[in-house]
């Protein structure tokens, strides 16, 4: 594992940190806006005080603060695997490159003490479960991470209430940033109520969480902007229609978060692209504000 000098030298000073993920950029949007999004992301995390550091997996090895050329290979590369942890080792050992997921992000991230990572949107219990058992590794590794997670919720193309009890079941923390309900991806709305709280009280979270030893993640639910939402009953024809699509292929497994998002983004005529770019560029700057706090009270 290679930590790139600029994080070494921020993990040196305790200057606030912010993890990325890089399956958004290989598996998650198409080249090139993967790449400018990602590099988007990371001004905003440097604009709100923090260091950012984009992890993934390139030739074999695996790097904690990709530089704006390694993320620009990544981004072109073709035959790039989708690692959860799990697979961390097989792209290691066979010298491959991989996106990786929340899961195997969060799990690089803790390793390399780092606390807080921002991403879009988490995994997790998907749609028909009860026939498929598809149910994100995401929700398990944040049972087991000590991090802060930052995203617009989960997905509408999942369902969204069994992943939120499976996040209670598992002891993952749900806080929601200035809201009191659980945002849905491109809609801010869920109908499930949670937590408000600031930046601040985050890190006062995080320091009690610490000193109590209370395992795993806390998921901070930051909502899309109002200006990106998208409609919650069209989004349902266009998820449906995806899903529909996906079945008659008979698309499982791992092809089935990237299928998804790769249809949607053509019925959706490149919206649900904009709405992600726009929500994962506000979850970087709340990162950024909560790394510091979590900086400045030496946690
Ligand atoms: N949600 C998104 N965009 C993404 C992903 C999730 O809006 O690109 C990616 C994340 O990296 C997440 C992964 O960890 O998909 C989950 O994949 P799966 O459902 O196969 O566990
Ligand atoms: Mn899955």
């Amino acid at each position: 594992m290679r930590i790139s000098s600029k994080v070494i030298k921020a993990l040196e000073n305790g200057d606030p940190i912010v993890a990325l993920e890089t399956t958004i950029i290989t598996h998650g949007m198409p080249y090139p806006q993967n790449v400018e999004t990602a590099l988007e992301v990371e001004s905003v995390v440097n604009e709100y005080g923090s260091i950012p550091a984009t992890i993934g997996i390139l030739d074999g090895e695996i790097i904690i603060g990709l530089s704006q050329d390694e993320i620009e290979t990544l981004g072109k590369k073709k035959d790039v695997l989708k690692v959860s942890t799990r697979e961390i080792s097989v792209a290691v050992a066979k010298g491959l490159s991989a996106g990786t997921t929340v899961s195997a992000t969060s799990f690089l991230a803790e390793k390399a003490n780092i606390k807080v990572f921002a991403t879009g949107g988490i995994g997790g219990v998907h749609r028909e479960v009860n026939e498929t058992f598809d149910i994100s590794r995401d929700l398990e590794e944040l049972a087991e991470r000590n991090i802060i997670v930052v995203s617009s919720g989960v997905k509408s193309i999942l369902d969204v209430e069994k992943t939120v009890e499976y996040l209670e079941t598992k002891g993952v923390l749900i806080l929601g940033y200035k809201i009191d309900e659980f945002p849905t991806f491109y809609s801010r709305k869920s109908g499930i109520k949670i937590n408000p709280v600031t930046e601040n009280e985050v890190a006062k979270i995080f320091r009690t969480k610490k000193l109590l030893k209370v395992p795993g993640a806390i998921l901070v639910a930051n909502p899309i902007p109002e200006e990106f939402e998208i409609d919650y009953n069209t989004m349902e024809i266009w998820i449906n229609e995806a899903l529909q699509e996906m079945k008659e292929k008979g698309i499982t497994g791992k092809g089935v978060t990237p299928f998804l998002l790769s249809r949607i983004f053509e019925i959706s005529k490149g919206k649900s692209l904009e709405a992600n770019i726009a929500l994962i560029k506000d979850n970087a700057r709340v990162a950024s504000l909560i790394a510091r706090e979590i900086a400045s009270n030496g946690l």
